[in-house]
């Protein structure tokens, strides 16, 4: 059983409902238990258009693989409509592999540790919520990148 985590994004159509109903099927996905998930937060878009984003993160435990859990991040994609007519276009929803176990993979479909998750608060935020002592591997404490993100817009919703 691994324990892995994973970003969550959206920013077109009701963007709320759509987080919100990407982390009900984490919990009913084959092969996973969500373990925690994070609030909401709203985003200023970062290298992106459009709407603020909502955000979110959560921990899962899988007996996927990390291809075969990103099979499933992108099929749960899909069933919202996912669309690409460009890098970092707005988006219905986006499920990012950010980290899986302890492991450091490169592969043509996969990066993780997720290349950019902790220079962005969107995504150290929420993570940092629902673990505080996280490690990032090859980085360090999660933690310790917060003061680097303070600048950036990100709000907490109830
Ligand atoms: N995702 C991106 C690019 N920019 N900005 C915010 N605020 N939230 C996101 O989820 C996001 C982004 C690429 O996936
Ligand atoms: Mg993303
Ligand atoms: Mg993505």
């Amino acid at each position: 059983m691994i324990t892995a985590y994973i970003g969550i994004g959206a920013n077109l159509g009701d963007a709320r409902a759509n987080v919100l109903d990407a982390i009900e099927r984490l919990r009913g996905a084959p092969g996973c238990t969500l373990d925690a998930a994070s609030s909401l937060y709203r985003t200023a878009p970062i290298d992106s258009s459009g709407d603020d984003y909502i955000n979110a993160a959560a921990r899962i435990h899988t007996t996927l693989d990390a291809e075969a859990l990103l099979q499933t991040l992108q099929g749960i994609e899909q069933a919202h409509g996912r669309e690409r007519p460009y890098r970092n276009a707005p988006r219905t929803l986006d499920l990012d592999l950010l980290l899986y176990g302890g492991e450091t993979i490169t592969s043509p479909t996969l990066t993780v540790p997720h290349p950019r998750m902790t220079d962005r608060a969107f995504v150290l935020i929420p993570l940092l919520e629902i673990q505080p002592d996280l490690m990032v591997p090859g980085k360090g404490p999660a933690a310790s990148f917060a003061p680097m993100v303070q600048n950036q817009g990100i709000e907490k919703l109830d």
